[in-house]
């Protein structure tokens, strides 16, 4: 079975495995696990950031940054097709009583420059909830791994910035970004005021994501993460693992990306395929299937295309309106890329 639903199913590399065994421990809520410590560390000077702190999901990560940001009755900025927004339960306006302010997002995961501009509030309108925070994402997920440049980071910055609105990158897949662009990772987070990324999807690690900003900001997103029960006890025993994907995981990406170029372009020649190749930058590729009469197909019939293809040896993900994700990560090379074709033509066949 090819399991292209994410890069999230990763399994932890030997390395991590044998790092995982020997990581000397303690107690992190005391701050004396010394594998955390030297993760949080290691992290914070990649990012180019003053602190870091080790998180164990991306969804805590980011729920940990709005709360620090924003206080109670405080808006955030968020785009409609942003995980914050979609995938996360709108747990920080749960949790914090954050309302969320929506904009629109581009086909490449850029927000509206204008709509966010009108959508900022410094509160002196007694009905509108004066708006404290921007929450951006790269790579964009359900934009299908497009990815932000770093001008266009700076742009979203500079306008949140001039209103005294702080930014959050939702950085899941960050390192897949700054290896996309070709620049390293800290000149592509330096506007923003803080960031998550993710250690357990392309990056390999079982478990895990940092959080990284200002000294100041991490002390309050740390109280956050105990708020939400994230504080964990001898974590260098996962920490060690996400060790290990900083160290030795991040240039192997490239090759994630090179594979998830070959499907696309594969899956491009199929008739049936409705895909933008040329979009595909990163480790994901987004797509929708017609029947054989060239019309899209429904819902039902995509999951049934869906249970096709996972007959015929590939899993990949729906993720709504008849789009079809598939991503490409560790433990697949051009050999699988090419069994996933064959059998996604077979799929097809049997529509
Ligand atoms: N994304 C998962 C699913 O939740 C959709 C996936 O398979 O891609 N930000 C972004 C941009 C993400 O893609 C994800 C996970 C998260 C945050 C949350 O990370 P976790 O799953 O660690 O909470």
């Amino acid at each position: 079975m090819i399991d292209l639903r994410s890069d999230t199913v990763t399994l932890p590399s030997p390395a991590m495995r044998e790092a995982m065994y020997r990581a000397e421990l303690g107690d992190d809520v005391y701050g004396e696990d010394p594998t955390v410590n030297r993760l949080q560390k290691m992290a914070a000077e990649r990012l180019g950031k003053e602190a870091a702190l080790f998180v164990p999901s991306g969804t805590m990560g980011n729920t940990a940054a709005v709360l620090a940001h924003t206080g109670r009755g405080e808006a955030f900025i968020v785009g409609d097709q942003s995980h914050i927004y979609h995938h996360e339960l709108g747990g920080a306006s749960t949790i914090g009583g954050s309302p969320r302010h929506v904009v629109a997002t581009g086909a490449n995961g850029m927000l509206d420059l204008h709509q966010i501009q009108v959508g900022i509030s410094d509160g002196s309108d007694e009905h509108t909830a004066a708006t404290a925070l921007l929450c951006i994402e790269n790579t964009h997920n359900r934009c299908g791994g497009t990815v932000l440049s770093v001008t266009q980071v700076e742009a979203l910055t500079e306008l949140a910035h001039m209103h005294g609105v702080a930014v959050h990158m939702d950085g899941a897949r960050v390192f897949n970004a700054a290896i996309a662009l070709g620049v390293p990772v800290s000149t592509l987070v330096r506007t923003v005021d803080s960031v998550m990324f993710c250690l357990s999807k392309g990056l390999s690690a079982p478990v895990g994501s940092m959080l990284a900003g200002s000294r100041d900001f991490i002390r309050r997103a740390q109280r956050m993460r105990k708020l939400m029960g994230g504080g964990m006890r001898q974590a260098g025993v996962i920490a060690a693992a996400g060790i290990v994907a900083l160290e030795q995981m991040v240039d192997r990406l490239a090759e994630d990306h090179e594979n998830c170029k070959q499907l696309a372009d594969g899956l491009a020649e199929y008739p049936q395929i409705d895909v933008d190749a040329e979009r595909v930058v990163t480790n994901m590729v987004v797509f929708s299937v017609r029947n054989s009469e060239q019309e899209p197909l429904t819902e039902e019939e995509t999951m049934q295309f869906l249970a096709k293809a996972r007959e015929h040896g590939v899993l990949m993900g729906h993720i709504g309106e008849g789009r079809i994700r598939a991503v490409t990560h560790y433990g697949l090379d051009a050999d699988h890329i090419r069994a996933s074709l064959v059998g996604i033509r077979r799929a097809l066949l049997d529509l």
